[in-house]
């Protein structure tokens, strides 16, 4: 197999583990904290988790090792979207197992939570791992959204792990995935199968957060690689002096990633869903407000700009919503039949105003027609709009457009507007892990298997003190149940993790609220620049803008 030269290097490079697990697997105990209870909803949790609930927070500390001796056969899984470092949470799994016992062993199931129910993996090896050192992506054994929640799935998982003796799986994923984590621990407990079950935090959209968990791995690396390119489009816009760009950056729910961007590169405008919820923004009125910025700039001889929109925006307009769902009741059972059999999109489009409320036609009525078109396409095996597939970069300049045009009317808006359009999703997902979450991912994995070995069940792989080099970080394990709180989802008040939005009073958001009035009319961009592998720790180890302000750094 021929690698790049950068890769080469990268299988060369030792990962940093915070100062306590470096001294070798001999030389680790563990430390007992106080009993936890989760966030919220206590008796229900307590009742649906009466053998994992209340257990002790732990952290990890040099000295003896006490842990039992006991052969490991541990199965790991990759859940969900690809975020760079899940190789490196694998590899440093492996590295402390195969340190404590030769003997131990490692399989990985492939292509997410059905592996483990096909009973489909393979067994690492030295040499095949070696392979996968601080490369990004997750095709050590792929990754899969399959949910594992039913009694059945668990059942045959329970039979998978009794057929090859395993003793433990660690589930690499979000915030669903460890919900799940924590359930089939609560199963094997209850069910007395001996295997535990442990987390590892993982999600570029950096969602996965909490009082206990200072990021999730991958964050990091994506927004660092999507903040170089918007860099580099700001320089663009700066020197041809021509163009307003409208970028949508992934993240499904939470606009973590659009924040983090933003703080990195100064854009003129970057939106964030949790504020136009809060504020119950109508999309009029969020491009009235993009349409001032273009205005402002445009007045001062400036026809250029660039504009960050997160991909999950629509969905927390209210407007949009309520139209979203009129929609889904619109095409439900035979009715979506009906539609797709009418001959000409003249002949939908009476359909459309028939069917939806007069409030809701006002807001359809104002979208691109490719937009509105979109919306009657692209539909979820449930026959639900897919939100996420909504070219909302391409809706929301139109709209500014449409606002420009009507500022020209009225003598108030003489500049040029040419919009470009980008989606920065997919490419950062598995690009080369930063130092960061290289060692970060690491440490997940090492310490994930310090958990095994000291018996601890339904906990989540914890390394905290982030934004302090790795010598200073802190190792240790918190019950997923303590993160966990009922929410109604499908009809039904399930227990899940509480997905972390970004949080409108937070450091973060407020050091952008203070500059973004300023952004959003001076040229004020700043070019982070491609992720640094080798050189000063002042650009090769930095963490991101969001976790150095919630640290107050
Ligand atoms: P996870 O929550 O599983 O980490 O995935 C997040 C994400 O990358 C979102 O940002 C994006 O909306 C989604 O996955 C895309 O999913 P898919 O890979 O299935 O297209």
């Amino acid at each position: 197999m021929s690698i790049s030269p950068l890769q080469k290097e990268r299988l060369q490079y030792s990962p940093k583990l915070p100062g306590m697990l470096r001294n070798g697997i001999a030389e680790i105990c563990v430390k007992e904290g106080e009993e936890t209870k989760s966030v919220a909803d206590q008796e229900k949790i307590k009742a649906l988790f009466p053998n994992t609930y209340g257990k002790r927070e732990i952290t990890f500390e040099k000295g003896q090792n006490t842990s039992a001796a006991k052969k490991q056969v541990v199965g790991v899984i990759l859940s969900g979207g690809q975020a760079p470092g899940g190789h490196n949470v694998v590899c440093g799994l492996y590295d402390a197992l195969k340190a404590t016992d030769r003997e131990n062993v490692l399989y990985g199931f492939k292509n997410g939570p059905s592996g483990l129910l096909n009973d489909d993996y393979v067994e690492f090896t030295d040499e095949f791992i070696d392979q996968y050192r601080n490369t990004g992506g997750f095709d050590i054994i792929g990754s899969g959204r399959t949910k594992l929640e039913t009694e059945e799935q668990f059942a045959v998982a329970a039979e998978v792990c009794k057929k090859h003796g395993i003793t433990a799986i660690v589930i690499i994923g979000g915030d669903d995935s460890n919900t799940n984590a924590a359930v089939l621990a609560e199963f094997f407990a209850a069910h007395n199968t001996g295997v535990q079950v442990i987390g590892c935090p993982k999600t570029i959209d950096g969602d996965l957060k909490n009082e206990d968990i200072e990021c999730s791995f991958g964050f990091d690396t994506a927004t660092k690689t999507y903040s170089e390119l918007i860099g580099n489009i700001e320089r663009d816009a700066n020197s041809a002096k021509k163009y307003w760009h409208f970028i949508k950056v992934m993240g499904r729910s939470a606009s973590h990633v659009a924040l983090e961007c933003a703080l990195e590169t100064q854009p003129n405008i970057c939106l964030v869903s949790e504020e136009v919820a809060e504020k119950k923004m109508s999309l009029s009125e969020i491009a009235d407000y993009i349409a001032d910025s273009v205005a402002n700039r445009a007045a001062n001889g400036m026809n250029f700009g660039v504009a960050i929109i997160p991909e999950g925006v629509v969905e927390f307009v209210p407007e949009f919503s309520v139209l979203i769902a009129e929609i889904n009741e619109l095409l439900a059972g035979a009715k979506a039949d009906e539609f797709n059999a009418l001959p000409t999109w003249k002949d939908k489009y009476a359909f459309i105003e028939n069917g939806l409320t007069k409030e809701s036609m006002a807001v359809f009525a104002i979208l691109p027609e490719t937009i509105q078109q979109q919306l009657f396409l692209e539909r979820d095996p449930h026959g639900n709009v897919q939100v996420s597939l909504i070219e909302s970069e391409k809706l929301f300049s139109a709209l500014v457009k449409a606002k420009l045009e009507e500022r020209k009317q009225t003598g108030t808006y003489s500049g040029k507007f040419s919009p470009l359009h980008h989606f920065f999703g997919y490419e950062g997902r598995c690009a080369f892990p930063s130092n960061f979450d290289a060692d970060y991912c690491y440490s997940l994995g090492y310490n994930a298997f310090m958990l095994i070995q000291y018996g601890y069940n339904g906990y989540l792989s914890k390394i905290s003190n982030l934004s302090k080099p790795a010598e200073e970080w802190v190792a240790g394990g918190m019950p997923i149940t303590k993160m966990m709180n009922m929410e109604r989802r499908h009809g039904e008040d399930k227990p899940v993790i509480r997905k972390a939005l970004v949080e409108l009073d937070g450091k973060p958001f407020k050091f952008f609220e203070a500059h973004r009035a300023e952004w959003a009319v001076e040229t004020a961009y700043t070019y982070p620049g491609a992720i640094q592998y080798y050189g000063p720790a002042s650009v090769c180890d930095i963490t991101t803008r969001t976790l150095a302000l919630e640290k107050g750094e």
